[in-house]
């Protein structure tokens, strides 16, 4: 008969961001202390895996994306044995720990780069991607081996005087591409998973995982992230099942694994997460946080839901049969949702637990990121000297120092779109920086902090913590939430997003009113002596098919 759906089918990730979660120690910076004083926190929300953004040694330019030892735990973070208690706790709590893995690029700071870098004859030169300046006639300027950008602005290659080579970067120049065409890079990369693994880690968050195959024609001008040439090459999906072979054959029935792939199809999601295939549980694909985007990703278009709701819903209907999703809306690239995708003032509460319940309600595996669960917002960043992210700060001096752009348009777009966003500290209480650190918070706290934190949510009649708990707790319960299949309704509506989930035995019905005004429903006429399993609103005196601004609901029919 059918395989039992794996566990991960019913599972709810919480994603950690160490730098901005809780600080232990008090020099500002978030560490593995921090997120073990919050774990019964979590274990109350209910979450089954946590994920770590990189904890190991950086020299921190992306913070902790660029990694100089993948066998260690940075100091600012805390110590092995650290981990391994956080570990133990997170296990007892019956929950799982995966780690990201960062292993497209590693950090200029890394041994295995200071060798490659050191000669062109050195053992690990092919380690990386070296290529000599192409040849411009009647001129000595040395030029870049192709027009490849990195996704932190620029070229995608930097010169290297010593040895007169260029390495690639897709992202920024302390990010060595790996070369994965060598099988001797594969192997190291490997073994360390096995170490982790060994160590009792869960699984793994793959970085840009689908980078690691590319071929390096000359593309001008393609831009680094989005698919043109250097993304989805020729050799992943036998990387991919590589990979699989040779650390989680064996316990992969225990293990998650999602890898992050920027411009990935549904028709390729669905080879990478067939399990027939035995390459990956499932991917983070990307489509519906770029509908957004204009001119570039500093250039914030309105929110089209018609487009949305086509997009999600086609990811659902390609991954139905075969393989399986992730959902998000946040993460730590990603600005806050409800101030992108909903209203940050009057309707927070509202529009925070729409986007939940729309987002939760999806078939596949969701994601929440570290204050999601809150409501938190957008912050309001005045000046360039407010940024941390290395993406944000060399975006704002290619534009305005070396494009001569006005700076107030080029910020206006920082401050909607900035990773930043997501990477101020998680706010805790009312307390100095948000009870976040006794010390200098390494970014500033989000001045609303005195009204959006987790003492004043969870005490709060409508809490967004209560919220989440919720509809994680009927994901546990629930196999129609899990598996149920997804039907889309009223595609063209500008403001409804309404569909059904069928299950074995019973019909749910979800409708959400995206936007601030009262929604007139016909179609929930038919549902409203049926039990009401979510809302966002008190329970109305009298049932009616008129959706109240940002209201969310889910009806359940035997
Ligand atoms: O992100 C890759 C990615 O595709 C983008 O979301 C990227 O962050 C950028 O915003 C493109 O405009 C991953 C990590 O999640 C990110 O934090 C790292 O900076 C990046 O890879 C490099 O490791």
């Amino acid at each position: 008969g059918p395989m039992a759906p794996a566990w991960w089918t019913s599972a709810v990730v919480y994603q950690i961001y160490p730098r901005s979660f809780a600080d232990g120690n008090g020099d500002g910076v978030g560490d593995l202390a921090g997120i073990r004083s919050k774990l019964d926190y979590l274990a109350d929300l209910g979450v089954d895996v946590l994920w770590l953004s990189p904890i190991y040694p950086s020299p921190q330019h992306d913070n902790g994306y660029d990694i100089s030892d993948y066998e260690d735990i940075d100091p600012l973070f805390g110590s092995l044995a650290e981990f391994d208690e956080l570990l133990a706790e997170t296990h007892a709590r019956g929950m799982r720990l995966v780690m990201d893995l960062v292993v497209n690029h590693t950090s200029d700071e890394h041994p295995w780069f200071v060798e490659s870098r050191a000669s062109l004859t050195n053992p690990k030169r092919d380690w990386y991607w070296w290529r000599s300046p192409r040849a411009v006639a009647a001129s000595d300027v040395p030029v870049e081996p192709n027009g490849w950008r990195s996704a932190f602005s620029g070229p995608a290659w930097t010169l290297d005087e010593s040895t007169g080579q260029y390495y690639l970067h897709l992202f920024a120049s302390q990010q060595p591409d790996l070369n994965w065409e060598n099988p001797q890079v594969r192997a190291a990369v490997y073994a360390m998973m096995n170490r982790w693994l060994d160590r009792g880690v869960d699984g793994f968050r793959m970085d840009v995982i689908n980078l690691v195959s590319k071929q390096l024609e000359d593309i001008d001008g393609g831009s680094a992230v989005g698919g043109l040439g250097f993304s989805m090459g020729p050799r992943l999906h036998e990387f991919m099942h590589e990979m699989h072979e040779a650390v989680f054959a064996g316990r992969d029935a225990q293990l998650l694994t999602v890898g992050e792939m920027p411009g990935v199809s549904v028709a390729e999601a669905r080879l990478f997460t067939d399990p027939a295939r035995r390459e990956l549980d499932m991917v983070f694909q990307f489509e519906h946080v770029w509908l957004d985007q204009g001119a570039d990703k500093f250039d914030p278009l309105p929110l089209d839901l018609v487009a949305l709701k086509a997009s999600l819903s086609r990811w659902q209907d390609g991954l139905a049969d075969v393989g399986w999703n992730s959902l998000y809306l946040n993460n730590h690239d990603q600005p806050r949702l409800v101030s992108r995708f909903g209203d940050d003032g009057q309707f927070r509460y509202e529009s925070a637990t729409l986007w939940a319940t729309v987002l939760h309600l999806h078939r596949g595996t969701p994601y929440v990121y570290q204050g999601e669960e809150l409501g938190m917002t957008n912050v309001p960043f005045a000046d360039i000297a407010e940024f941390r992210d290395i993406e944000s700060i060399n975006y704002y001096r290619e534009a305005v120092l070396e494009q001569g752009r006005e700076p107030g348009p080029v910020l206006a777009g920082l401050r909607k779109m900035s990773r930043d966003n997501a990477r101020t500290p998680v706010q805790w209480d009312s307390t100095a920086h948000a009870g976040f650190t006794t010390g200098q918070p390494w970014i500033p706290v989000n001045p609303n902090y005195v009204t959006v934190n987790a003492e004043a949510d969870r005490a709060a009649e409508r809490s967004v913590f209560e919220f989440y708990r919720r509809l994680i707790a009927l994901r546990h319960a629930s196999a129609t939430v899990a598996l149920g299949r997804f039907q889309l309704l009223e595609p063209e509506h500008p403001t409804l997003y309404a569909f059904t989930r069928d299950g074995d035995d019973e019909q749910l019905l979800v409708v959400a009113n995206v936007s601030g005004s009262p929604l007139s429903v016909p179609l929930v006429e038919g549902w409203l002596d049926e039990e009401l399993l979510v809302t966002n609103y008190p329970v109305a005196g009298a049932p009616a098919s008129t959706l109240a601004p940002w209201e969310a609901r889910v009806y359940r029919r035997a």
